[in-house]
């Protein structure tokens, strides 16, 4: 069994961070490992306290379990501070073997600003380089950057920016771009451009979707797929995760915005 960890925020309501991941995990058949890097006090209504896990304990656990178990593939989400990111820059370097599938997560989809100021610059200086596939939306690109996102030709060449600075590729999401009428995503790397088209979804009840995504390519990865295999299989995982979501109103959670149903393989 491939063994996939993660290293990412603690969603309590169940649906986000690395609660979706560690069930992605599971339903992918591998076994899922994780290091909390924050506490999200949330539900599906929104977040309402991001509370940063002190740098050394999240330096602790990396160490604990690299010294112990060698994952093949590993999904990074939310880290909420410079200081954690760079000890976990620190640990990952020591290791540059490893698959890293890197989500630089920075609003929640309800729009609550879960990281300090200059996260999103120390990621990209410390630990896209060490990133196989990183996975922004558009708002996340355009921060990095630092130009508007309108149309698919600047999507392209944002995600081709953004590549230079990675170990790998970018896979730019344009899940909520306005001026697509379908769900298309750009993988752009050094030599290389691909889009990958699904019909766009209507629903609210996307709570964990960006996680979700992230963590089924590392899984798929991890298991040998190739890049375009692996998001291709993690697209249609989402998709049906979030159709099975709306169309069974018995699998509806919370008030809010209800988070995918990544049980419906089962
Ligand atoms: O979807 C981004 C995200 C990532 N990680 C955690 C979250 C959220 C959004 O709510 O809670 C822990």
């Amino acid at each position: 069994m491939k063994k996939i960890l993660t290293i990412a925020g603690f969603d309590p309501s169940g649906g986000a961070g690395l609660q979706a991941d560690l069930k992605t995990f599971t339903v992918h058949k591998t076994y899922g490992m994780s290091v909390v890097t924050s506490i999200v006090v949330q539900n599906t209504r929104g977040v309402q306290w991001v509370e940063p896990i002190p740098p050394a304990l999240i330096q602790k656990q990396l160490e604990v379990i690299l010294e112990d178990i060698v994952p093949d593939a590993i999904k990074i989400g939310l880290i909420s501070s410079v200081n954690a990111i760079q000890v976990i820059g620190k640990v990952l370097q020591k290791n540059p073997s490893f698959i890293v599938v890197l989500d630089p997560v920075s609003i929640s989809s309800s729009g609550h600003y879960m990281v300090k100021e200059n996260t999103l610059q120390s990621l990209q200086e410390l630990l896209f380089p060490l990133s196989s596939l990183v996975t922004p939306n558009i708002t996340e690109a355009e921060a990095i950057c630092d130009f508007s996102i309108q149309n698919k030709a600047e999507m392209a060449k944002s995600a081709r920016k953004i590549a230079k600075t990675t170990n790998g590729a970018v896979l730019l999401k344009g899940g909520h771009a306005s001026f697509l009428e379908e769900c298309s995503d750009v993988l752009v790397d050094q030599h290389s451009i691909h889009w990958f088209c699904s019909p766009r979804i209507q629903t609210l009840h996307t709570h964990g979707s960006g996680c979700t995504l992230s963590s089924a390519i590392a899984a798929h990865l991890g298991q040998g797929d190739s890049l375009i295999t692996a998001i291709e299989k993690a697209k249609a995982f989402v998709s049906n995760a979030l159709l099975y979501g709306i169309h069974h109103p018995e699998c509806t959670v919370g008030k809010g915005n209800s988070p995918l149903n990544h049980s419906y393989l089962l």
